[in-house]
């Protein structure tokens, strides 16, 4: 996975439910980055790299920006995603196995009342309560 990274904000990548190791890796020249909330990616095109193991549990899990100070404001924005390991549909009746996969995500955006008017909550708008 290459993240491309843009020079507006630092972020860095978090996933849910896969036990991937936090640490960095160099290889010749390329750092890949591990799962590690404190990293803070540096402009331009990051790298992340981990295995899952063959005996991963099946399922849907997702991954989003975790920069601390800067989480909630990038995941409102779209800086998340799913990801599926395995297909468990082979543990559904065999009717079933071959039913079409769809994904759906819900986010929840969090609006506050500005002087008048409605704002999401960023970390660079000092009139607006910060997020996590
Ligand atoms: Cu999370």
């Amino acid at each position: 996975m290459q993240i491309p990274v843009g020079h507006a904000q630092p972020t860095n990548l978090h996933f849910h439910g896969l036990p991937v190791t936090p640490r960095n890796r160099k290889v010749g020249n390329v750092t890949y980055y591990g799962d590690n909330v404190l990293v803070c990616l540096p402009a331009g095109r990051s790298h992340i790299r981990f295995r899952i193991p063959e005996n991963h549990d099946q399922g849907t899990f997702w991954y989003h920006a975790h920069l601390h100070g800067l989480t909630d404001d990038q995941v409102s924005r779209g800086l998340a995603g799913m990801l599926i390991v395995g297909d468990s549909r082979r543990y559904l009746p065999a009717r079933f196995r071959r039913i079409r996969t769809r994904l759906l995500s819900f986010k929840d955006v969090q609006a506050v009342n500005v002087a008048g008017r409605w704002a999401i909550p960023t970390n660079r708008d000092p009139r607006i309560p910060p997020g996590r």
